[in-house]
């Protein structure tokens, strides 16, 4: 791994073990070494011609494919909730790919905080080029014999994942809002009374008093801290948002202590600065600075302290609806229109100047961070702001509660703020285009640190149907951050909110999640713990060129398979299995269809009611029964499922789910089988008293039996 400082780059702090990383000064061995040329003026390009085969992987949250070739992306943090094909920027900024190159792969990371374009073959289909918008950032580069190997070692470079607690690998239930205290209740009443389980509720920016950060709405939300301990006795967790722009409201602490200490970024006058978002007009704390960043994160606790243990940060690319410049210049344009008989350019005009107020560039230009004395113009930095706001609170959170995790995410990121809080992916849709799209994301978050994300899912804007909520569900089953959450306005999307039908296949479906606790939080932590990717594309394990073209099916943990339905009114679809590999379809944890299928292209059905999965050779999967909380399930019996052709063996991993340097305990299980007999053996720690069996071997035999520890 090498790495190389262009001009006097900004400390962004994304990398920090650079143990293994060579720093080098000049460009020379950086071209000559990745085949890429590197041009300084004023702004930084590197380029490389690539060959028919080269392919592109990574870049996290964005658009398009697994294999990004072809496309144009930018990293610029933007809040817009249109995601359509030809978006260039979502929210995060995630500087890192991987030219998979007939050579030899290689890993580039550009640490830069500001604009950073990606032509990846759109312009030209077989240039890659890459502009810096500035003359100062370090870039990584490193090689290795595989993509994965790379990826490993870049994750090593940005260090490991944050911790959730264990219960925010439930399921979690959101809307834009759930506006008071009973409409809370009810969604919790109705998940019970329907037998479906869940964890958390979410609150959305309507239990706060005017929008204003860390107050809670009294008359909606009465005595809130006896609220959230009610909730939490019946074992449901509250979850509510907080905003960048605070309030500009006399007597308000947040706002009074702010202004006093200079916490908020100015304007060229050195005067904070303004913009209006949900609570009007607001100011945004200059999270770069860190003495800002304290000051934010410690406001954390007047929630923690009404017994709240999970948030999310929202609006932090900053979003700014229209600044007062902004807002000025469109009404004075349009009362210069007024009476006057405009062309139709002129109607264009008069339209777009009010459509570009919000989240204007010229805005972002127009204020600035300050740290250690020095005066940073917000574009300079822009991609820094919400993974700063998520480290204030995640720095915040260990630093005051140093014992316990807390559940943190984001919207907007950089790399680096895994280390602090996980990201969901903003405003997408209730389209089916856009389950494709959160399938096709997950291993790209994963190669930049976010291995706690997930979509909203059903979607947020649009209506959602019973099928694709369904469908949706399947997947997110495997998704750490499992999220339903819907926009305002858009029709009720809890999974009791359609038919009975429906009802039904969404318990069984969750509850699958829940009975699958043990095995994916097991999963989750190993792949944290030893830097690596939880979904993979098959690409990244498999090196047939038929494995490098599949864009719908992921490997996920170690043993697994998903192979999702994304369309509507699916009876079946294609799969291909880069191996014999055992389908395992289940209606419920407990009503499943095994089947072995060979290597190779095949059509398999996918009835509504099943999820369905595949179990790798030699690979074994465990269950335990589920709960409607995941602090109650039971773990004295668990259920091993497996594909065995001569030996498997899996480590299954547990901690207490809370502490943040938890002991690990690790049972490993080792299934044999010589063509008569299947052999079971435990070692290691007793996590479980009997293991109910129920395993396919590669002769086409089934053995069902108990085994007990
Ligand atoms: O401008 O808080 O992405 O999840 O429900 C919209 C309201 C602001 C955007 C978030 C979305 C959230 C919504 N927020």
């Amino acid at each position: 791994m090498e790495l190389i400082n262009i001009g006097h780059p900004f400390e962004t702090d994304a990398l920090v073990n650079l143990e293994n990383v060579k720093i080098i000064s000049d460009s020379i061995k950086f071209q000559e070494d990745t085949q890429f040329s590197l041009s300084v003026e004023n702004v930084i390009v590197l380029k490389y011609k690539m060959s028919l085969h080269d392919k592109i992987y990574g870049l996290g949250e964005q658009m398009r494919g697994i294999n990004k070739r072809g496309g144009l992306y930018e990293s610029f943090a933007t809040d817009d909730p249109s995601h359509v094909p030809d978006r260039v920027s979502l929210y995060g900024a995630h500087n890192f790919f991987i030219l998979d190159s007939e050579t030899l792969p290689v890993g580039i990371f550009i640490d830069f905080p500001g604009k950073v374009t990606f032509d990846m073959g759109f312009t030209h289909k077989d240039e890659l080029e890459v502009t810096i918008q500035g003359k100062d950032a370090k870039i990584l580069w490193i090689k290795g014999q595989t993509k994965l190997e790379i990826v490993q070692k870049f994750l090593k470079c940005i260090g490991p994942s944050f911790l959730p607690p264990k219960w925010a690998f439930g399921f979690q239930q959101s809307r834009w809002s759930y506006p008071n205290a009973e409409s809370v209740k009810y969604i919790a009443d109705e998940f019970d009374r329907h037998n479906i389980p869940l964890d958390t509720i979410y609150l959305d920016i309507d239990y706060m008093e005017r929008y204003k950060n860390f107050t809670v709405d009294e008359e909606r939300f009465p005595n809130f801290k006896a609220f959230v301990k009610e909730m939490r006795s019946r074992g449901i967790r509250l979850i509510p948002i907080i905003d960048a722009g605070c309030k500009i409201e006399e007597d308000y602490f947040l706002h009074e202590t702010g202004v006093k200490n200079g916490f908020y970024c100015v304007d060229e006058n050195k005067e904070p600065f303004v913009g209006a978002v949900w609570p009007g007009k607001v100011h945004f704390p200059d999270f770069i600075n860190p003495e800002a960043r304290t000051w934010f994160g410690d406001q954390y606790n007047v929630l923690i302290d009404q017994g709240i243990e999970g948030f999310w940060n929202d609006m932090n690319e900053p979003a700014i609806f229209y600044s007062e410049k902004g807002l000025e210049e469109a009404i004075d344009h349009a009362v210069s229109c007024k009476g006057k008989n405009l062309d139709i350019q002129s109607f264009f005009a008069l339209k777009d100047k009010f459509m570009s107020v919000s989240n204007s560039m010229k805005d972002y230009q127009s204020f600035y961070h300050r740290k250690d004395g020095q005066m940073y113009n917000h574009m300079d930095l822009h991609n820094l702001y919400g993974y700063n706001m998520t480290r204030a609170a995640g720095e915040a959170f260990e630093r005051n509660y140093p014992a316990k995790r807390m559940l943190l995410f984001s919207r907007a990121s950089y790399v680096g703020m895994h280390r602090y809080g996980g990201i969901w992916t903003g405003d997408n849709h209730a389209w089916w285009e856009h389950l494709l799209l959160n399938v096709r994301m997950m291993p790209s978050l994963n190669m930049v640190g976010f291995i706690y994300s997930g979509a909203d899912v059903g979607g947020f804007g649009a209506h959602a149907d019973s099928e694709l909520i369904t469908r949706w569900t399947q997947f997110a089953i495997f998704t750490p951050l499992f999220r339903n959450h819907a926009c305002m306005g858009t029709r009720d999307q809890e999974p009791f909110r359609f038919d009975e039908e429906s009802t039904d296949t969404l318990r069984n479906t969750i509850q699958l999640r829940y009975a699958l606790h043990r095995y994916l939080y097991s999963e989750f932590m190993k792949h944290r713990n030893n830097y690596d990717m939880l979904f993979k594309p098959l690409s990244f394990v498999y090196d047939d060129e038929a494995s490098a073209q599949v864009e719908d099916q992921l490997l996920y943990g170690d043993g697994l398979m998903l192979a999702p339905v994304y369309t509507p009114n699916a009876k079946g679809r294609y799969v291909y299995l880069p191996e014999d590999m055992l389908m395992w379809q289940l209606k419920k944890y407990d009503d499943y269809q095994m089947e072995i299928f060979e290597k190779g292209h095949h059509y398999i059905s996918v009835p509504l009611e099943a999820t369905t999965t595949f179990i790798g050779k030699n690979k074994l999967v465990v269950l335990n029964k589920p709960t409607n909380r995941i602090e109650n399930i039971d773990t004295s019996r668990l259920f091993l499922k497996g594909f065995i052709e001569d030996q498997g063996v899996y480590v299954l991993y547990d901690d207490d789910g809370i502490s943040r340097e938890p002991k690990s305990k690790n049972m490993v299980i080792t299934v044999s089988y010589e063509g008569k007999e299947l052999i079971i053996n435990c070692e290691g720690d007793q996590l479980c008293q009997t293991l109910a069996y129920d395993i396919y071997t590669s002769d086409q035999k089934r053995h069902k039996g108990e085994y007990h520890v």
